[in-house]
């Protein structure tokens, strides 16, 4: 378990933007400025694609990057990648079912936040015994930023999780965008997280400002 009580990991994930180098077509800090501007809850750092930076220069964009949510107080979640995490002393790791298991990452993780991709109850289920504090559950529509995104679950997926007393934290995420945000809300997630309806945006600021208008 993290150190954040309940309530504010659920706050946290209101608008939960997600992004690497390789979803921004202007500058990343900028980018993440911006949309922390705009009025994110939540960052989280994933470096990845056949473009992603690797070594020294993710090491250096992932400093300068958590640099910016610290300044703001927005925490800073690694994608993945349990030593750049641990090395940063950043707020939280999210692991998906084909990375690090998540038990493991806990004991490495200490009481940083841990959040956990599942796409069954029973996945579900062992991630919350895991030490999981937050699920994320998708691709709830088409999406084009992940290569190997799963099905489209759409929001069956969130109702059938709450149906079945999965009570823990949930942010929806693929396709997410300002016109069906509160539909992933209403069917019982916690927020929304997403990266082309942001990163992508002509204008990252009013992008996130509409998001998170659509969500109130
Ligand atoms: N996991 C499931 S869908 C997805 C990830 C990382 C990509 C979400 O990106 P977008 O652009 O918000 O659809
Ligand atoms: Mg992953």
């Amino acid at each position: 378990m993290t150190a954040y009580p309940q309530h504010q990991i659920e706050k946290l994930l209101e608008l939960y933007f997600i992004m690497g180098s390789t979803n921004c077509v202007k500058d990343p800090v900028y980018v993440l400025q911006q949309a922390i501007e705009g009025g994110i809850t939540l960052f989280q750092f994933r470096e990845k694609g056949s473009r992603a930076l690797e070594g020294m220069e993710k090491i250096k964009l992932a400093e300068k990057l958590f640099k910016v949510c610290k300044d703001a107080g927005i925490p800073f979640i690694v994608n993945d990648d349990v030593d750049l995490a641990l090395s940063l002393d950043a707020d939280g790791i999210h692991v998906g079912q084909e990375d690090l298991a998540a038990g493991f990452v806990r004991e490495r993780a200490g009481d940083k936040i841990l959040g956990v991709s599942t796409h069954t109850i029973q996945e579900a289920e062992k991630a919350i015994e895991d030490g999981a504090d937050y699920l994320g559950l998708g691709p709830i529509y088409p999406t084009t930023s992940k290569d190997d995104a799963r099905a489209v679950s759409g929001l069956a997926i969130v109702e059938d999780f709450r149906k079945n007393g999965i009570m823990i934290p949930i942010v929806g995420i693929g396709g997410i965008n300002a016109v069906n945000a509160r539909d992933v809300v209403q069917a019982g997630a916690n927020g929304v997280s997403l990266i082309s309806a942001i990163a992508a945006a002509e204008n990252v600021k009013k992008a996130t400002e509409e998001l998170k208008r659509a969500l109130k």
